[in-house]
């Protein structure tokens, strides 16, 4: 393990070209798939060879470091103090509105003013103390998902301890030997539905090889909430409404990392009823954990598409070799927009031809649709005419009031993008956006002079001179 150790901890060897894993005895193999870059797209040897599709490529950090400290794009962190020798967390629960899209505040259950919950995160060996007091109007009972901890801490309400009444508090008490991508959330299954979960997330106490630069953590979900309404309907049995850490595409933040970096996406799926095929464009992750832990490097899987369960939690890995900005989403179609709602108005009518229809309501007919990016100054029109029952208006889709705009791209996180980058990110949708390091450090910075497309264009000139 040493010998792999040394033999990685270089990133700057493993750029100048890759190489052959030792005592590689098929050449031809070999050849027909390349030698493995962090810097270009590259395969990397036959599937057997520790740089295939950068599994075991290490990241920059250096093994003797800790774990990096999780990302968590739009979502806070818990703060803890030390109390009794034990990390002591307070929530809340509560109803909470929840910027979905600018001005799309809606009504769920969470903690602390946020949903999903703020992250709890923690190290193995950590003894903790969580302090729930319950501030919504119907009793709750927190469970700690996957934690193998002493049963009178589990949080069943009935089968464990007694519900928390309105205005009640529980102490939890219980010592981490475990590591990985927990979480928690209410054990009453229509506050579930109703947004009550947040990560819990244990770094192992040694940071695990490969290391990684980054550590992000997302939780998708799905709400369904009436097109004359802000509040969810937890009894619905369909979801209109999705979210990426709380807040649905394009308003996620994209993921921001430096070409050539070590990855990992923890993704846990805490929608009521649907699972997610959680796809990665121009890159190949390997799955490396589950809700359960570290899944051993043998069993590694290497993916462009997961399906990620309802409870379930998969960690990704993989090495950022293809600069660009690459949109990371789940494949449903209805998961891919927002509030998906037939409009009001007037219905097909049985045995009415879509012309007939159409031909009924003159301006569905040839209609111009406006694609608007009024913060550029530009105003793109397509041609096209509506779909009857096809709601081309959602919210958060081609088209959305300026204030609404102005909110999506006045974040630095997006400068730069393609204009009418947001045309494609919406639900359960975000970006990756893999940066040369000098353009990295402009977009971090918040660089006032990055016009749309800058950034992008920039990327592609230099990876097409290459
Ligand atoms: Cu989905």
């Amino acid at each position: 393990m040493s010998n792999r150790r040394e033999f990685f901890k270089a990133g700057a060897a493993v750029a100048a070209g890759g190489i052959l894993t030792a005592g590689l005895s098929a050449p031809a193999e070999a050849k027909s798939f390349g030698t493995y870059s962090r810097w270009k797209r590259s395969h990397g040897g036959p599937p057997e060879s520790p740089e295939y599709l950068g599994k075991l490529v290490s990241g920059f950090r250096k093994p003797s470091l800790p774990p990096v400290p999780v990302q968590t794009p739009d979502t806070k962190k818990l703060p803890w103090t030390m109390e009794d020798g034990r990390k002591t967390f307070r929530l809340s629960c509560e109803v909470v509105k929840q910027e979905f899209l600018p001005g799309a505040w809606m009504n769920v259950w969470g903690f602390n003013g946020s949903m999903p919950g703020p992250v709890i995160e923690a190290n193995q060996g950590d003894r903790v103390r969580i302090i729930v007091t319950n501030n919504l109007p119907e009793p709750t009972s927190m469970h700690w998902h996957g934690l193998e901890i002493v049963v009178d801490m589990d949080g069943v309400p009935g089968m464990t301890q007694d519900l928390i009444p309105p205005g009640g508090q529980f102490v939890y008490e219980f010592d981490l030997h475990q590591a990985g991508s927990f979480f928690y959330h209410s054990h009453l299954a229509m506050q579930e539905a109703m947004g009550m979960v947040g990560w819990l997330i244990i770094h192992p106490a040694t940071a695990y090889t490969p290391t990684v630069d980054r550590d992000f953590a997302l939780i998708f979900q799905n709400f369904f909430i009436e097109p004359s309404s802000m509040t969810a309907d937890s009894r619905r049995m369909d979801w209109n409404w999705h979210t990426i850490n709380g807040r649905s595409g394009p308003y996620t933040t994209p993921l921001l990392v430096k070409h050539g970096e070590r990855v990992r996406v923890r993704l846990l799926d805490f929608s009521p009823m649907q699972h997610h095929p959680i796809h990665l464009h121009g890159h190949t992750y390997w799955l490396t954990g589950t809700e359960a832990g570290r899944i051993p490097q043998s069993a590694w899987i290497p993916r462009n598409t997961t399906l990620v369960g309802v409870a379930m939690a998969n960690d990704f890995e993989f090495v950022a070799n293809n600069p660009g900005d690459w949109i990371f989403h789940c494949h449903m179609v209805h998961h891919m927009m927002n509030h998906m709602t037939y409009p009001a108005g007037p219905a097909m009518r049985p045995n009415q031809a879509v012309e007939e229809y159409q031909a009924s309501i003159p301006d569905t007919v040839d209609q111009e649709l406006v694609i608007e990016t009024k913060e550029t100054g530009d105003a793109d029109t397509l041609p096209t005419h509506l779909t009857p029952g096809y709601p081309q208006k959602m919210p958060g889709g081609m088209s959305m009031p300026p204030e609404v705009m102005k909110k999506i791209m006045g974040r630095k996180e997006v400068a730069g993008m393609r204009k009418g980058w947001h045309m494609a990110v919406k639900g359960l949708m975000t970006a990756i956006r893999v940066l040369p390091h000098d353009l990295y450090d402009r977009v971090v910075q918040g660089d006032p002079s990055i016009r749309p497309g800058d950034i992008y264009e920039e990327t592609v000139r230099r990876v097409r001179a290459e």
